[in-house]
């Protein structure tokens, strides 16, 4: 029987994440978690901080839990504001839960790693699986350490850990947290409220993105594959789709004519400059099967039709 842990419930993929889930696998075998006090979830939620050892334990023994989802995460551009912190959550959770998995507490793990492990030296076209791994953000240097921790579990203790490299996540029920990939959701909501946006990446900046439902669903099917079929125990590429501001806001401005947007980059210009434009995705679609459902155009008609 599967007793499932979801850590970080309340992040942007956590809510839906534990929703599908649910579906799946029944609402009394999937508990959520996270920092944050929580008053009114549906299913069994627990208070829960990654970090530390004792209360983690005591929760996975209360609920005989036995497979577990950590997505608490620094994203990238919180993480370079904070640096020490962003190293140390992103590190420090991936290893509480790999020694549970490695001393058999929990027999099966997921961990998202991102399309951040990619630097400036990576090459911006198709990139591959296998490539020159130069990450120069926190929170890439994290995801590609944590990447090579995750193999090393697998093949020194036989730690069934599974994980993809997200690109840009795009939902309308939850919203993203610190990550610069976060102009395309916002931009919806600000599109629908005001018809204007103010966007913090220029308007050519390609980037990979993806509509939520098929991140969720890739993230399910990956951890039902058959274990024989995974050649990658570090994390697999994953792609949906690519676009830049100017490109989404062509979109858009279908649905609403007047909208307007006016380019202002941050220092998130410089991250989303060092980060691949497309991904390939072949191991992923050899291995399990993977396809995306969402394009560019059907995922702006789905988000307008949903937030508006
Ligand atoms: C971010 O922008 O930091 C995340 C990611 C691509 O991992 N959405």
């Amino acid at each position: 029987m599967k007793k499932i842990l979801v850590i970080g419930s309340k992040g942007q993929i956590g809510g839906e994440l534990v929703e599908e889930l649910r579906k799946v696998y029944g609402q009394e075998n999937v508990i959520s978690s996270d920092i944050k006090e929580d008053n009114n979830t549906n299913g069994i939620y627990e208070k829960l901080d990654v970090l530390n050892k004792e209360d983690l334990f005591s929760v996975i023994k209360k609920h005989a839990v036995n497979e577990i989802y950590l997505l608490a995460a620094l994203l990238s551009a919180t993480a370079e504001k904070n640096p020490a912190f962003g190293w140390k959550l992103n590190m420090e959770s991936l290893f509480n839960i790999l020694d549970l998995a490695k001393e058999k507490q929990i027999t099966k793990v997921y961990w998202p790693s991102s399309i951040a492990v990619f630097g400036p030296t990576t090459p911006k076209i198709n990139t591959p699986q296998y490539t020159i791994m130069e990450p120069s953000t926190v929170y890439g240097i994290s995801k590609l350490a944590g990447e090579r921790w995750c193999e090393y579990y697998y093949n020194k203790y036989n730690v069934d850990v599974r994980s993809l490299r997200y690109p840009g996540l795009i939902g309308w029920k939850s919203m993203p947290g610190g990550g610069t990939t976060d102009y395309a959701v916002d931009i919806f909501h600000q599109a629908i409220k005001t018809k204007q946006y103010e966007c913090f990446l220029s308007e050519n900046t390609t980037l990979p993105m993806m509509y939520m439902e098929d991140a969720i669903r890739a993230t399910i099917e990956l951890m039902q594959a058959n274990p024989t079929c995974l050649s990658i125990r570090s994390s697999y590429n994953l792609a949906g789709m690519s676009f830049n501001p100017k490109e989404i806001s062509t979109e858009i401005k279908k649905f609403i004519p007047d909208f307007n947007i006016i380019y202002k980059p941050d220092y998130r210009q410089q991250i989303a400059d060092s980060w691949p434009q497309s991904i390939d995705d072949k191991e992923a679609k050899n291995d399990w099967n993977w396809k995306p459902n969402y394009n560019l155009e059907k995922l702006t008609q789905t988000m307008i039709k949903n937030l508006s």
